[in-house]
């Protein structure tokens, strides 16, 4: 256990964190997921697992030299790679955490998402970009107020006011299949905050520092396209769990 991550975390906690996954979803990555992987090793995690699907750079041969498990998804989406890591989980894993590859999550603030869970307090802690400190130009204006809207329509939808909607988190994985998610692409991470609470789940927030890419290209919120698609998605993903469940994958 590194002293960065284990600081405040008691002997008891630091023994659970052996069944504790870090999952990376990746896509062409390969600029910065050697780094990642060895901060997440340094913060403490001994399973790190890469959830690609469709890498044409070296991400997975990086990955996999840094001996992390390497899941690979055929079809497309941010979602369809996730769930395809949770089915390659280990079975002594019971709770995973969610890290971007591109180094603006810090793994070492891994345990501040891990406390509220492994002392039994929480089954979803988010980590929260507004309530702790963007870096300048980390956080784009679109993305603050696509946070604003989306989070303000959960709230008004669903009685549960989020202050963010970041990908960085940890939940228990026996709550997580019982949220049986469906999304295949971006609409993954709104799908879990909305079902959590439609399931009454522990929900917790807690703030963490969020930084700019340290390499690589931004897939999503750096690029007008990506981010007006996944903000729709996103949007139709929360309207739509008010009204309907999700009973096949959802591509949209
Ligand atoms: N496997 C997989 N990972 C993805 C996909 N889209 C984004 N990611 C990963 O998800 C994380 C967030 O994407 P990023 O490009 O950083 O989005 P941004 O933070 O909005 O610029 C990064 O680790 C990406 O590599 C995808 O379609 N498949
Ligand atoms: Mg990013």
């Amino acid at each position: 256990m590194d002293p960065e991550g284990s600081q405040l975390i008691n002997s008891t906690a630091k023994q659970r964190w052996a069944s504790v996954a870090l999952l990376i979803p990746a896509l062409n990555e390969e600029p910065v997921i050697g780094p990642t992987i060895d901060r997440a090793k340094r913060a403490g995690f001994r399973h790190v697992l890469v959830a690609d699907n469709g890498s044409t750079d070296g991400t997975v041969a990086v990955a996999e030299g840094r001996g992390v498990l390497v899941t690979r998804e055929p079809r497309r989406g941010y979602g369809a790679a996730c769930m395809a890591a949770l089915r390659g989980l280990p079975e002594c894993i019971d709770t995973v955490v969610f890290l971007q590859a591109d180094g603006s999550e810090d793994p070492a603030e891994a345990h501040l998402l891990l406390a509220p869970i492994l002392d039994g307090r929480a089954d979803l802690v988010l980590g929260s970009r507004t309530l702790g400190r963007a870096a300048p130009g980390a956080l784009l204006p679109h993305q603050r107020l696509g946070n604003r809207l989306l989070t303000g329509l959960i709230g008004l939808l669903y009685g549960h006011q989020f202050s963010d909607l970041g990908p960085f988190r940890a939940i228990r994985v026996d709550a997580l299949r019982r949220l049986d998610m469906r999304h295949s692409n971006y609409g993954w991470t709104i799908e879990m905050q909305v079902k959590a609470v439609q399931q009454g789940l522990r929900v917790m927030e807690v703030p963490v520092t969020y930084g700019v890419r340290v390499a690589g290209e931004t897939k999503v919120s750096g690029q007008m396209w990506p981010s007006i698609s996944a903000g729709v998605k996103m949007f139709w993903m929360a309207l739509r769990l008010r009204f309907h469940s999700i009973a096949r994958p959802s591509h949209r």
